[in-house]
């Protein structure tokens, strides 16, 4: 109901703005002409901060200490109570995200270069805006129900318990990036979630875990790790019986390094009863949280002091030189952040083409405006244009065919192919899918039995989660990937599981020899959905793995996801998401972030950009 929010320098630069509705530029002028510099109003007249202009009305807030003011326009017409509230939540929000960088940006005199993006609080701005206008719809709707006729059955439009019409809006899907007031609630629900009965196993009690190093890459994409650099070893017994791997688990297994984790970071099952993976912006709630606790920021009515709209800029045509300076310090800044050159040039080439010749808005700087571009370009490379919702696919296939949902692994030497397959079961198990799990791997020594500890742990927790049920198959080292793959899909299809987990073989992507017997796998074993991992620390050479994994599927096969492994482990260095998704335009579907069974979270594009431009 609002048509614009805000934010906006002291020096009249825009931070960041929301439009809803346009909003004539002359209003905001007015409001800073006449109140900040004219001071014919003085905010100190009015204790909330308002302004009307035509048939406008401004209400805002000051925050001194980052030099910033916080505006909502709306129509006059409108009786709007909860603007002042919401202004003072977003300002609060606002400041907790991003003071740090701001007050650093300005202590440098770069006051117009601030380099932020902001995509972290749009989303929360989106959500914290539709629930505002929810309660105030609700209670408007109270107000009618309440002089409804004696009569009227309201039983359906009145509920304070979580069956309001807004708790219908739950999604189905967990892959896409919620928004909205039922989000809020679900959100709030799964924080409030108390310990399940479902504690980890003993032995992720031991806190003494070896600290894993983080692999090196060496420019020709082998990696610089003596372990890794072995080629594919046959295991030491061919054709060993695997019988042994049945055994209980004991929990000092050395090949086990995988705990389940904290169950509030576990997904949730949904109305349908579909246990979906929790989503990264889930952090976004604990911060909001947190904020509300606090008390309200200083804020000042008297702006006497203001030195407004010294830098105003805008209304600039941009031309290539301006471009050029703008966007080499945009490479720099994405080549920071393992963005490989090809792609970052690729990048900066699409924002250049998308700005040349066209105007800066008013109060925006060249760089700003750059800022913004590159934001949507990122957004653009990362937003997949194929259905990314995988359990949907499992069960639309179940419901349709016999032969089981068949999905593969593949990608180089130790990326996490065989710990995110056992977490991708993992999240199957919770959905109650009856799994067969493949070890493919028949050369690594120490492969099968590491892919049996996971199975094994997995039905361990699936007898405690209840529903589920996982088994392993198994020929042993030496045989043909294959062939192996086949049988085991021809085996779960005869015994009805409902999904099979293929493991395979690490490879190096620039080795012909190791690359070529996967376009046999994909003809022989036909996974509805080959799942490339790639590790996050590998950086630029991802351009070239995804390619080559990608053509070594041969002419009609291509991978259809990514699983980006290890993200906990780069901080904001997150530019392989780009890379590989660049390279190929497949999409990355998951992204790995510890060592736990939950540590898989579907991948979130505001949470990734925001990584990627902060
Ligand atoms: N920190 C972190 N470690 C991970 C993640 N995923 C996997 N790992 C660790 O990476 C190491 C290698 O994982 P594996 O699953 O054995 O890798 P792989 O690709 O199957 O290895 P090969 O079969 O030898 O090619 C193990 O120590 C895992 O625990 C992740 O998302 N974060
Ligand atoms: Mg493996």
């Amino acid at each position: 109901m609002i048509d614009l929010f805000k934010i906006f320098t002291f020096g009249g630069l825009t931070l960041w703005q929301k439009k809803y509705n346009d909003v004539p530029p002359s209003v905001i002028n007015s409001l800073v002409n006449d109140v900040f510099i004219d001071k014919k109003k003085s905010p100190s007249t009015s204790d909330q901060n308002i302004y009307h202009k035509d048939h406008y009305t401004l209400q805002w807030k000051i925050s001194e200490e980052l030099s910033l003011n916080f505006v909502v326009v709306y129509q006059s017409l409108l009786q709007l109570p909860y603007i002042e509230e919401l202004i003072e939540a977003m300002k609060s929000v606002f400041i907790s995200f991003y003071s740090d960088l701001i007050k650093k940006r300005q202590d440098s005199g770069r006051t117009l270069e601030i380099q932020v993006d902001f995509s972290k609080f749009e989303a929360v701005f989106d959500m914290k805006l539709a629930e505002f206008e929810n309660q105030y719809n609700k209670r408007s709707n109270h107000r009618e129900v309440a002089a409804a006729p004696a009569d009227t059955d309201i039983s359906s439009s009145k509920n304070d318990e979580g069956t309001s019409s807004s708790d219908s809006e739950e999604t189905a899907s967990g892959i896409s990036t919620p928004s909205g007031a039922a989000t809020t609630k679900r959100r709030a629900r799964r924080s409030k979630k108390s310990k399940s009965s479902l504690a980890p196993p003993a032995a992720t009690a031991d806190k003494k875990k070896p600290v894993k190093q983080m692999r090196k890459w060496n420019d020709d994409g082998t990696i610089n790790d003596t372990a890794d650099s072995t080629e594919l070893d046959y295991a030491a017994s061919r054709n060993q019986s695997s019988d042994s791997l049945k055994k209980p688990l004991s929990n000092d297994n050395a090949l086990m390094q995988f705990e389940v984790g904290d169950v509030n970071n576990w997904g949730k099952a949904d109305k349908s009863g579909n246990f979906i993976l929790s989503e990264l912006s889930a952090e976004v709630d604990n911060i909001i949280s947190e904020n509300k606790s606090k008390k309200n920021e200083e804020e000042t009515t008297n702006k006497s002091a203001f030195d407004f709209f010294k830098n105003i800029v805008g209304g600039k045509t941009m031309n290539r030189a301006d471009l050029t300076i703008a966007l080499a310090a945009m490479k720099d800044h994405l080549l920071k952040k393992n963005v490989a050159n090809e792609a970052a040039d690729h990048l900066c080439k699409t924002v250049e083409e998308a700005l040349l010749g066209t105007k800066t808005s008013n109060w925006t700087s060249v760089q700003a405006t750059v800022q913004t571009a590159m934001h949507s370009a990122l957004r653009r490379i990362l937003t997949p244009t194929t259905s990314v919702d995988l359990l949907y696919e499992v069960k639309n296939s179940r419901a349709s065919r016999k032969r089981p949902y068949v999905i593969s692994v593949v990608g180089v030497n130790g990326v996490g192919k065989s710990t995110n397959l056992s977490k991708i079961g993992f999240w199957l198990l919770q959905n109650k899918y009856r799994l067969l799990i493949a070890a493919c791997d028949t050369f690594r020594s120490g492969a099968v039995e590491q892919l049996g500890v996971h199975v094994n742990r997995l039905q361990e927790l699936t007898n405690r989660m209840g529903g589920g049920e996982v088994e392993l198959f198994d020929k042993g080292y030496g045989g043909d990937a294959a062939v192996i793959a086949q049988k085991a899909v021809q085996y779960a299809e005869s015994n009805g599981f409902d999904v099979v987990l293929i493991d395979t073989a690490g490879r190096r992507h620039n080795d012909k020899r190791l690359m070529s017997p996967l376009e046999k796998f994909t003809k022989l074993a036909q996974p509805d959905k080959i799942i490339m991992v790639g590790e996050a620390l590998v950086g630029t050479d991802s351009v070239q793995q995804a390619r080559n994994f990608n053509s070594a599927l041969g002419n009609t096969r291509n991978l259809d996801f990514f699983l980006i492994s290890k993200c906990d482990t780069v901080g904001d260095m997150v530019g392989t998401l780009v890379n590989m998704t660049y390279a190929t335009n497949i999409p990355v579907l998951f992204v790995g972030t510890g060592q736990h069974y939950t540590d898989l979270k579907t991948m979130n594009i505001d949470w990734a950009v925001n990584l990627l431009m902060g």
